[in-house]
Parts: structure tokens; C-alpha cells; sequence
């Protein structure tokens, strides 16, 4: 059965949930309902990624996770800590994360891989192409399912060859990251081609901008694309991906509740 990821971004600017959980209490509790509507796992993250955006300092990114980590760890809530720093990815596994997930796949600091290797922890190696602030320039791709394929497989190569356990590592296309909605669609069209890597697939394609932009329906907001998010949680699950990061996870539930029941016909 295809786990559920819920997001929870403690920012001030992520693209449709950014604001929302600034004080840690609030940011606990909303982490809190999201594993108590069925999230498996609740990924916290303190740095936006959305296209454009320019980087958190240090500080400020552990002092907005380390209370959200530390305060759901207590309320027995498996959580993973969505950063691109050795040291916050350190500090959270103290503090109870169960999951470091690293946008970058451990190319924005290399001491991210010794963490991963040290604490152990399952390591989530997203395809990558640069920070935010460039990343659209490099949504260029001659073969975008065989080029996220290829950079996967090189990225497991080298973080094994580092002293990370290859069970350790979960793959994630980056849906999103570098790639205009054509790619992103391609992408899903060939996610099966990710599983065939034979690692555990993560899949972030929740409320993405492809998602509102789609023929014949007028342009439809970040906050109104959890239908769109459910049905490629549901196609997720059909290609055999491990998780979904959503932020809406009662429709996704929903969905992999529909996938679950067919295949056990
Ligand atoms: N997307 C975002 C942030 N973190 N992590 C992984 N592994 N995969 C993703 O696709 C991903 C991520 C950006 O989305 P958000 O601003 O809604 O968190």
C-alpha cells in the first residue's frame, strides 16, 4: 500500500501552504491532524524551494523545525525533515525525525551524505538541478524520463559508494524542480521507469502548478488542486511509488483507498 507524506511547511513562502503554521504550537498541531487523517509520515521543512526563492539562513531554518520535529516526535508522530543541510538533517535526527529528505539528493552540501550514512536514517534523494532561484533555466531536456532516470541512478551510485545503505535510499523524480509542465507530465506518464530503479519512490506532485494548467479548465489555484493531487497520487500508487507527499491527505487517502479496493478486486 502506498504510504501518505504530509507536508508541513513551516515557512513564510512556500507556494500554497507558506504562513499558515509560522508559531511551532500551530505548526504541531496541524502536523498532528495530518497524521491523525491518515498521513504516515509528516515531512517538515523550513526553507521554501518554490521557484525564485532565495535561501533561508541556518538559524532561522532550525529554529522553525527543531521545535515542529522535537513537539510531534512526542506526540508519536513519525516525521521527516524535508532540508538541503547537513546540520539541521543532524539536529532533527536527534530530535526524533525518522527520514532525511534532501531536495538536492545530497549535491547542495556534501556533509548531507556523511549524515545520512552516520545516523543511518532513510535518505530521500530528489532529481536536481540547482537552488531555486535558477532552476528554471535548467528545465531542459532532450529525454526528461530517461535524464531523471539516468541522474537517480548516478546519485544511488554515488551515495553508496559514500556508505549509504542502498536500502536506505528513496528516489524522487522531483515533479516540480527544474521542469515545465510538459516535463512534469511526461514524467508521471513514465513513472514506472523510476520503480524499475528498485529503490523506494517518492512522489511530490501535490498542488504543483502543471496541475492547474490543464486544457479546456480555466487556471485553477494552489489551494483548489487536490483533486488533480489525489488522481496522481492514485496513478503514484499505480506505478508502484512507496509514497506520496501531499498536503490535502484525506483526497489522497480517498484515491489510494479506491487503487487499494480495485486491486484487491
Ligand atoms: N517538493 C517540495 C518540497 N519538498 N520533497 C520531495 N522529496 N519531493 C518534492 O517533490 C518536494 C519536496 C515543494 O513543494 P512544497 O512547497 O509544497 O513543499
Amino acid at each position: 500500500m502506498t504510504l501518505i507524506m504530509g507536508v508541513l511547511n513551516v515557512t513564510p513562502d512556500s507556494f500554497s501552504d507558506g504562513g499558515l503554521w509560522g508559531d511551532a504550537e500551530a505548526a504541531v498541531e496541524h502536523g498532528a491532524a495530518l497524521a491523525a487523517q491518515g498521513a504516515d509520515i509528516v515531512d517538515v521543512g523550513g526553507e521554501s524551494t518554490r521557484p525564485g526563492a532565495a535561501r533561508t539562513s541556518i538559524d532561522e531554518e532550525l529554529s522553525r523545525v527543531l521545535p515542529v520535529i522535537a513537539g510531534l516526535t512526542e506526540r508519536g508522530v513519525t516525521t521527516s525533515i524535508d532540508t538541503m543541510r547537513a546540520t539541521v538533517a543532524q539536529e532533527c535526527v536527534a530530535a526524533g525525525a525518522a527520514i532525511i529528505n534532501d531536495v538536492s539528493g545530497g549535491l547542495a552540501e556534501a556533509d548531507m551524505v556523511s549524515v545520512a550514512a552516520s545516523t543511518g536514517r532513510p535518505f530521500v534523494a530528489m532529481h536536481w538541478r540547482g537552488h531555486s532561484d535558477t532552476m528554471n533555466e535548467a528545465a531542459m531536456y532532450d529525454d526528461v524520463v530517461a535524464e531523471v532516470v539516468a541522474h537517480l541512478s548516478a546519485r544511488v551510485a554515488d551515495l553508496v559508494s559514500r556508505g549509504v545503505a542502498a536500502e536506505h535510499i528513496i528516489v524522487d523524480p522531483g515533479f516540480g524542480f527544474a521542469k515545465d509542465a510538459h516535463h512534469n507530465w511526461t514524467l508521471l506518464a513514465g513513472l514506472d521507469e523510476v520503480v524499475a530503479l528498485g529503490h523506494r519512490v517518492l512522489v511530490g506532485a501535490s498542488r504543483k502548478r502543471f496541475l492547474g494548467e490543464l486544457p479546456g479548465i480555466e487556471p485553477i489555484p494552489a489551494e483548489q488542486r487536490d483533486v488533480a493531487t489525489a488522481a496522481t497520487s492514485l496513478l503514484a500508487a499505480q506505478a508502484g511509488a512507496w509514497a506520496v507527499r501531499v498536503h490535502d491527505v484525506p483526497s489522497t487517502a480517498h484515491a489510494l483507498g479506491v487503487f487499494d479496493m480495485v486491486r484487491r478486486g
